[in-house]
C-alpha cells in the first residue's frame, strides 16, 4: 500500500517514513497545495484541508498541521505559524521574547487521514524557546526549541532522537498504531 503525505515540507516526510516501513506502507510527498483556512485550532484547519483534498485526489492520503504555541505570548504563533515563520522567521520569534521570563511553549501537530472519511491524530511535546539559535538539523523552528528534559533543541537531535518526543512523532506513531489495526 502507498498512502500520500500532502505537504511542501520533505522535513515532514522524512520523519514520517519510518513509522510505516514496519507496515510495509511506503509513504511518499505529494506537493498539493492546498486551503489552510483562517480558524482557531489546527484541527479545524486539518479536516477542512483534508475534506478539500478529498474532491481533487484519488487514493489515500494524509497531511500534518503543526504549530508552535508560545505561553507568554498567548499561545502565538500557533495556527500562523507557517505565515510567521516565512514572515518574522526565526529572529523575529527571539525578538519578540527578548527580555521575556516565561520561555515555555510547545508545538502541537495534528494529522488528517482520508480513506473515505477524516481521522484525526494529535501530539503535543512541552518545551520552552531558547535564547539563541542552536544547532542545525531539523527544519521550522527547531534550533530555538528545546523539549522538557533534554539539553539540546531539536535542531541539535537527530530525527530518530525527535521523532521520539516530537509531537509529529506522537501523531504519527497513533496513526500508524490506528492503521496497523485496520489494515487488517
Ligand atoms: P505543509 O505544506 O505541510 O503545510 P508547512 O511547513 O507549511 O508544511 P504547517 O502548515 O504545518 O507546515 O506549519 C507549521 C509551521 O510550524 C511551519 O512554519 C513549520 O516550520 C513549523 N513547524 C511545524 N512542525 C515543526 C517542527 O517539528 N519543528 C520545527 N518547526 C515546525
Ligand atoms: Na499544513
Amino acid at each position: 500500500m502507498r498512502i500520500a503525505f500532502i505537504t511542501s515540507n520533505p522535513g515532514k516526510v522524512e520523519e514520517a517514513k519510518k513509522y510505516f516501513e514496519p507496515l510495509g506502507v511506503e509513504v511518499y510527498q505529494l506537493h498539493f497545495p492546498y486551503p489552510e483556512i483562517q480558524a482557531d485550532t489546527l484541527e479545524e484547519v486539518a479536516e477542512y484541508g483534508a475534506k478539500w483534498l478529498a474532491k481533487r485526489i484519488d487514493g489515500p492520503f494524509f497531511l500534518d498541521d503543526s504549530g508552535l504555541f508560545i505561553n507568554a505570548l498567548n499561545g502565538f504563533p500557533g495556527v500562523y505559524s507557517a505565515y510567521v515563520y516565512k514572515t518574522l522567521g526565526i529572529d523575529g520569534i527571539l525578538k519578540l521574547m527578548e527580555g521575556v521570563e516565561d520561555r515555555s511553549a510547545y508545538f502541537k501537530s495534528v494529522v488528517a487521514y482520508w480513506d473515505g472519511e477524516v481521522h484525526l491524530f494529535t501530539g503535543r511535546v512541552d518545551g520552552e524557546i531558547t535564547r539563541g539559535k542552536r544547532g542545525s538539523k531539523g527544519f521550522g523552528f527547531d534550533p530555538v526549541f528545546k523539549p522538557s528534559g533534554f539539553e539540546r533543541t531539536f535542531a541539535e537531535m537527530t530525527t530518530k532522537e525527535k521523532n521520539r518526543i516530537s509531537h509529529r512523532g506522537r501523531a504519527l506513531k497513533a496513526f500508524a498504531e490506528w492503521l496497523k489495526e485496520n489494515l487488517k
